[in-house]
């Protein structure tokens, strides 16, 4: 479906420059009336662009210590360094340099529209003087309040404050997991309740004091952190300020580096892929790329693997075009300057901003799939939609190629030369534009599409369905491209044609059938036929079994060095297993182990079984011997789908699962057509009687 711009609220943002009225930090936001997620999210998606800064401690030894010069921000525990040698960094903390008017302006030249700092990263140091604790700026020389400075020079630039806070803190005594290798500080007396109320309180003091305009969490995937933790940091934040964005990692779901939660349980204003992005954007899901410039997120002095102005316009193009936010990270030296190499590469990204900015700000998704000359970002203009195409590469016939666009073409232009009409041709469904000899810009040159209406892309529509076999019947869909297009279909096998039933709801399909569909624009076939094949299946007979009793066995290995769950299991003594009530990990299962649960699984009716297993790491589901789902391999929480047609009655059911180090998550769920997915019932859960 064409994703459009959604409503952007009226945001009264000053203009760029000192002295520039202060911007209303959550405007209409901040109404006493409850606060809509597009409200709440209307400046964050009209943003598109904002920097990231990593700073703190770790900026004094700059990334080298013991003669190994590739430590981060990570150096505390990278390179092993005893708390009370770290500690002295702080009084060696002088941010003699530290100008916040320069880095609010930098930012804002550079077309981003707010920043986000590590108010705490995880060695636990504060960059404000908090009540809650002495390891903090105010017990520095300089004692300066870096998020006062920071958050007033945002407001007078016009760009929005944002804090960075990581739950994991390597400092605080009640903070559990120590570091495998700090056997020098004992964890007796730790209590990590007692943590979650000290990270509570920071938080508070944050929100009270600076007013983020986002809360972006980090440090989430150690065992003592969980949703119920997760989700009550999340409603604390929405009552200290309702207007108040939180990204993902609030939660326990976000399943890496990809960043998107895998779970409906998770809460987060958006989703957090790190260092990558996504192939495509997820229509109707907010999301945010954060990227470094070179190698490492803190100032790192010997990295010299810096990516090119070119690379960084290039990955702002191409989230904006699926519908993301590109944050973009600075890592300050200890000084408080910035590295000469990031003041470079934002000032030529500035240049780009200046006459492309709005080829990216308040634009949507491309309403296309791929294009090979480079990408497209789209804005709703009333009657008209204008396309922003940007070029990288010049096709070599000098033609731009937009397929399947239905639209009446208004005009088409160079974004940085409009009074230069460029020609415009249909080819068929697509229309072509015709680029000058020369193009303006080698990194990325911007040219205008304006059409009449909504965006019309003859995109083939796409079949949905839970799954295509069924026991009983299946739902199936059509989407399609765009709300201009009529979809028709047939089950018959035959070519839909302009008489065939419009697919504009649910199709119950209860017979084997090939549905085949088209879309068609004004009564033309405007794309070709898609079609899926849906097979009606036996189920699985149920097991006999002598006699049975509640529960399900499992037996529990330790000191595994898995990486995979090996073919041939290890036999566990008959000592070995106990009897549990579900599928569950029970309380800190721990590293090195491994759980075999075993037994059968009480099917309520014959019926198609969906499956849902979530592990960190590596999981394995079998139904009557045969893998329903494999989620295997060193991972963190991902969840693997899977089905089976069961007859009513007890099917043989095994799940294997293994924790190598780290985070250690295990859920298996299950639901019948139409249903939501749900645990499976203990009431369900059996094994052979004790013989
Ligand atoms: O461990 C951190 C890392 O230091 C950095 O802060 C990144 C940036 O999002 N987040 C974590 C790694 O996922």
């Amino acid at each position: 479906m064409a994703t459009l711009p959604r409503a952007v609220l009226p945001l009264v943002l000053a203009g760029v420059g000192a002295g520039a009225p202060v911007v209303a930090q959550h405007d209409a936001a901040r109404s006493a009336t409850p606060l809509s997620q597009d409200d709440r999210m209307a400046w964050w998606r009209e943003a598109r662009f904002g920097m990231f800064v990593h700073w703190g401690l770790y900026a004094i030894p700059a990334g080298a210590w013991n003669g190994n010069t590739d430590y981060g921000e990570w150096i505390r525990t990278s390179a092993q360094i005893p708390l009370a040698t770290y500690e002295r960094f702080q009084q060696q903390w002088n941010p003699v340099g530290f100008d916040a008017d320069a880095w609010a302006r930098m930012a804002a030249a550079a077309g981003m529209k707010y920043v986000v700092i590590t108010s705490k990263h995880h060695d636990g140091f504060c960059l404000w003087d908090s009540a809650q604790t002495d390891w903090d700026v105010g017990g520095t020389p300089s004692g300066r309040d870096i998020l006062r400075e920071l958050s007033d020079a945002c407001r007078r630039y016009g760009i929005r404050f944002c804090t960075y806070h990581s739950i994991m803190d390597w400092h605080h005594p009640d903070y559990l997991p120590r570091r495998g290798w700090e056997t020098d500080r004992p964890t007796a007396g730790a209590d990590f309740d007692r943590f979650e109320r000290y990270l509570h309180a920071q938080v508070t003091e944050l929100v009270q004091r600076y007013r983020p305009a986002v809360m972006w969490f980090d440090g989430e995937w150690e065992s003592t952190w969980n949703h119920e933790r997760g989700l009550r940091l999340f409603e604390l934040c929405r009552r200290l300020d309702p207007a108040m964005i939180v990204n993902n990692r609030v939660d326990v779901h976000r399943g890496g580096m990809q960043g998107f939660a895998s779970s409906s349980e998770a809460v987060g204003d958006f989703q957090t892929p790190e260092q990558e992005i996504p192939a495509t954007g997820v229509p109707g899901v907010d999301w945010e790329s954060c990227m470094t410039m070179n190698r490492h997120w803190g100032w790192n002095q010997a990295d010299t693997v810096w990516k090119s102005t070119e690379e960084l316009l290039r990955n702002l193009i191409d989230i904006a075009s699926k519908g993301g936010n590109y944050l973009l990270n600075v890592g300050p030296r200890a000084d408080g300057t910035f590295p000469p190499l990031a003041v470079e590469r934002l000032a030529q990204i500035g240049q780009w901003m200046s006459v492309n900015g709005e080829a990216i700000h308040g634009t949507a998704a491309s309403v296309f799939d791929a294009l090979p000359f480079g990408r497209c970002t789209v804005r709703a203009q009333g009657d008209t939609t204008r396309l922003y195409l940007h070029v990288f590469a010049r096709p070599a016939d000098g033609w731009l190629t937009l397929p399947g666009l239905g639209n009446e073409v208004v005009g088409a232009h160079l974004l940085a030369s409009p009074e230069r009409s460029l020609p415009v041709r249909r080819d068929g469904g697509d229309v072509r534009v015709a680029l000058p000899d020369a193009l303006p810009d080698p990194i990325a040159t911007v040219v205008v599409v304006d059409v009449r209406g909504a965006p019309i892309v003859y995109r083939a529509p796409v079949i949905h369905a839970e799954s295509t076999d069924f026991v009983h019947a299946v739902t199936a869909t059509v989407a399609s491209a765009s709300p201009a297009l009529v979809v028709r279909y047939t089950l018959d096998g035959s070519e839909p044609s302009p008489s065939s039933p419009r697919a504009d709801g649910e199709i119950a399909i209860r017979s084997a059938c090939t549905l085949r569909a088209r879309a068609y624009h004004d009564g033309r076939p405007v794309t070709g036929i898609v079609e899926q094949a849906f097979a009606k299946v036996t189920p699985a007979p149920a097991v006999e079994v002598e006699a049975s009793e509640p529960g399900l066995r499992r037996a529990r290995f330790t000191s595994v060095d898995w990486n995979r769950i090996p073919g041939a299991l290890p036999s566990p003594a008959a000592g070995d297993w106990e009897t549990v009530p579900a599928i569950a990990l029970g309380a800190s299962p721990g590293e090195h182990v491994a759980l075999w649960f075993d037994g059968y699984v009480d099917v309520p009716a014959d019926d198609l079984y969906r499956f849902a297993l979530a592990s960190d790491d590596g999981s394995r589901l079998w139904i009557d011997g045969e893998l329903v789902v494999d989620n295997d391999g060193l991972h963190a929480m991902v969840e693997k789908p899977g089905r089976k047609a069961l007859a009513r009655g007890l099917h043989a059911l095994r799940v294997v699962w293994f924790n190598k180090t780290g985070g250690a998550e295990l859920t298996l769920r299950w639901a019948r057509p139409a249903q939501a997915f749900a645990a499976i019932p203990a009431a369900a859960l059996r094994h052979d009687a004790q013989r």
